[in-house]
């Protein structure tokens, strides 16, 4: 009886290496200026990121996330973020009239590069006593599918503008792939139980 168990343990296992497994690696990316100079109003901020996933890679799940945002006052505000197409890699900070809309938006217009609005933020509690808060914008299905084309070339970017100023310790992007065919560490990796997902930073 041990023997078949043994036996269907170890039958197990090959299978396991015969099916694809789905390999997870997380890709996170930064700003070189993390907190985009505190997202002044008189600007906006265009950060242009040259990366792709690796090669039968596909992705899974984009979040972009601000750590610990709070607007400087309590008055109206808004900020608009947007994905865009092409933007030189790098920061890039320019003004506009703080309450005109989004900045951003009209810039692409301009140049002619393809952008969508991927979300507004809008601190309800700002100012010194107002809460501290981590904002997280997990991209949709057709987010992920108009990042990909936006991506094609390797090149893309987000912009912000900010119609107030908000205090925040950085922006970074969080990208999970998976991988149908396993890198040969990960093979080694899974062998010897200590399998999981890969963490690859990088600030751009
Ligand atoms: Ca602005
Ligand atoms: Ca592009
Ligand atoms: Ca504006
Ligand atoms: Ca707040």
């Amino acid at each position: 009886m041990k023997k078949t168990v043994l036996l269907f343990g170890i039958a197990t296992l090959f299978l396991l290496f015969l099916i694809p497994q789905a390999f997870a690696t997380i890709y996170e990316l930064t700003p070189r200026q993390a907190n985009l100079f505190d997202l002044d109003h008189y600007n906006y901020y265009l950060w242009g990121i040259n990366w792709k996933p690796v090669t039968g890679e596909t992705v899974k799940n984009i979040t972009l996330k601000i750590d610990d945002i709070n607007n400087w006052n309590n008055k109206k505000n808004v900020l608009y973020i947007d994905l865009l197409d092409k933007v030189s890699p790098g920061l890039i900070v320019k003004r506009d009239t703080p309450s005109s809309g989004d900045g951003v938006a009209r810039w692409a217009k301009n140049k002619h590069i393809s952008d969508i609005l991927l979300d507004t933020y809008t601190d309800k509690d700002g100012g010194p006593r107002g809460h501290v808060e981590d904002y997280s914008c997990l991209f949709s299905k057709s987010e992920i599918d108009r990042f990909n084309l936006f991506d094609a070339d390797g090149n893309f970017g987000f912009g912000f503008d900010p119609d107030c100023h908000y205090w925040n310790k950085g922006v970074s992007l969080r990208v999970e792939t998976t991988n149908a065919i396993p890198e040969p560490a990960s093979v080694i990796l899974f062998g010897t139980g200590l399998f999981g997902a890969f963490f690859k930073r990088r600030k751009i």
